[in-house]
C-alpha cells in the first residue's frame, strides 16, 4: 500500500488523535485534508509557535520534490524565470513577523449558521517568515509596463463538487494588485519561526501578504504569472469574495483583501468558571495594514467600556498583545473586547451579511461564570 492510500484507511477517529497528538489541545476542523484549530487560550507570547499554528488547506498536502522543485516566473515579463531552490535561498533575503488570519476565523459565531470550517477564535497566529520579497522576483522577470496582477499559484490541486462548484479540478491560487505585489509586506517565505518550512504549512515556498487575510497567502507555490488583465479565479470570486455596496448601494462582488480589524480575548475562555479574585485579561487585536490605536474591553456586555493595555511595541501587520486588570464579582459576565485602528475605525456590534461567510469581526461576548468564593 502507498503512503497515501493507508493514511486513507485510518478511520477518522484515529486520524483524529493522530492529529491531536502532535499538538496538544488542537481541534481537528478537518481530518483529511487537514484542517486545525489550536486553542486561542494558549496564545500567550508574540509569535505562535509553529506546532500552535493553525492550518488550513483546501486539498491534499503536495508532494513537493525539494531536487526538481523549480518556481517559475512568466507572464507580462521581460524575462521569464525558472529557479531553483538552491537559487532562491541565494537571493537577497529578509525575515520579519506577520500575522495571518483565516477569513474564516470565527465562522462558529454567525446566526444563522453558515456553510464552512466552523472556526471559533483559533484560526490566526503570528510567526516570523523569512524569504524573498515578491518585489525582488519581479524586478528580476522586469515586469511589463501593462502588467496589473501577479498571480500566484499553488502545486495543490482538486476540484470542488459542492455548488459553486469549481470546473473539474483547479489549483489554489490568487491574485495579487500590482502595488500590494511589490509591497515590502509581500514576501516569499521559505522559513516559519527560524525552521524550514513545515509541509502543512507550504514547504518549500508560501506566500505571505503582511495585513491581508490568508487566503492570498498561497502555499506550495510553483508558479507566479504576471498578468495583464484582472484575474477572477476561483478562489477569488466563488470563494473568498464579498460583497461591497457601489454606485448607489448596488451590491458589487469583489476578492478579500486587507483584514479587518478585531480584538479576541484569549483568557478567559468561553464559558470558564474562575474564582471571584483580581485577574488579567489578556489577548490580542490586529489592525491588518496600520496600527492598533486602542483596545477596549466591557466586563458587561457592552454597557460600557474601559481602556485596555497595549503590551510591547507595534510592529508593523502584527498582532499586539493587550492585556486588562479586572476585579471580578460573583456571577455570569459578558466579557467583550474591541479594536480601533489607527483610522479610528472599530469592530461592528452587529453582522454585515454582504460579508457573506468571511472577516468576521462583530462583537462576540465571552461567557464567565465568577464563582462566589
Ligand atoms: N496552496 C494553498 N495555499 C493556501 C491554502 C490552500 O489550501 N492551498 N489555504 C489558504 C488559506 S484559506 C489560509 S487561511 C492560509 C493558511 O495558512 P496556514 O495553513 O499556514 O496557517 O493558507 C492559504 N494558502
Ligand atoms: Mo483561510
Amino acid at each position: 500500500m502507498r503512503r497515501r492510500d493507508a493514511l486513507k484507511a485510518i478511520p477518522l477517529a484515529a486520524a483524529t488523535l493522530r492529529a491531536r497528538a502532535d499538538s496538544p489541545g488542537v481541534t481537528v476542523r478537518m481530518s483529511e485534508p487537514p484542517n486545525l484549530e489550536p486553542p486561542f487560550a494558549e496564545q500567550k507570547t508574540f509569535l505562535t509557535p509553529t506546532e500552535q499554528f493553525y492550518v488550513r488547506n483546501h486539498f491534499a498536502t503536495p508532494t513537493v520534490d525539494l531536487k526538481t522543485y523549480t518556481l517559475e516566473v512568466s507572464g507580462a515579463v521581460a524575462t521569464p524565470l525558472k529557479l531553483t531552490l538552491a537559487e532562491l535561498l541565494a537571493l537577497p533575503a529578509v525575515t520579519m513577523p506577520l500575522t495571518l488570519e483565516c477569513a474564516g476565523n470565527g465562522r462558529v459565531f454567525l446566526t444563522p449558521p453558515a456553510r464552512g470550517l466552523q472556526w471559533q477564535l483559533g484560526a490566526v497566529g503570528t510567526a516570523e517568515w523569512t524569504g524573498v520579497r515578491l518585489s525582488t522576483l519581479l524586478d528580476r522577470a522586469g515586469i511589463k509596463k501593462s502588467a496589473v496582477e501577479v498571480i500566484l499559484v499553488g502545486a495543490d490541486k482538486g476540484a470542488i463538487t459542492s455548488d459553486p462548484a469549481s470546473p473539474g479540478a483547479v489549483h489554489f491560487d490568487r491574485s495579487i494588485p500590482l502595488l500590494k505585489a511589490r509591497a515590502v509586506e509581500t514576501i516569499l517565505a521559505y522559513k516559519m519561526n527560524g525552521e524550514p518550512l513545515t509541509d502543512k504549512h507550504g514547504a518549500p515556498l508560501r506566500a505571505v501578504i503582511g495585513g491581508w487575510y490568508g487566503m492570498a497567502a498561497v502555499k506550495w507555490i510553483t508558479r507566479i504569472i504576471v498578468s495583464e488583465t484582472a484575474y477572477d479565479g476561483f478562489w477569488q470570486t466563488f470563494d473568498y469574495s464579498v460583497f461591497e455596496r457601489r454606485d448607489g448601494g448596488l451590491p458589487t462582488l469583489k476578492p478579500l483583501t486587507a483584514m479587518e480589524p478585531k480584538a479576541q480575548i484569549a483568557w478567559p475562555a468561553f464559558g470558564e468558571t474562575i474564582p471571584p479574585k483580581p485577574c488579567t485579561i489578556r489577548g490580542m487585536a490586529w489592525a491588518s495594514e496600520i496600527e492598533v490605536a486602542k483596545v477596549e474591553v466591557s466586563v458587561d456586555g457592552g454597557a460600557t467600556w474601559s481602556m485596555a493595555k497595549l503590551l510591547g511595541e507595534p510592529k508593523p501587520f502584527c498582532w499586539r498583545l493587550w492585556n486588562f486588570e479586572w476585579q471580578p464579582k460573583p456571577g455570569l459576565v459578558k466579557l467583550l473586547a474591541r479594536c480601533y485602528d489607527a483610522n479610528g475605525k472599530t469592530q461592528p456590534e452587529k453582522r454585515d451579511p454582504d460579508r457573506r461567510s468571511y472577516a468576521i469581526n462583530h462583537l462576540v461576548p465571552v461567557e464567565v461564570t465568577v464563582r462566589s468564593t
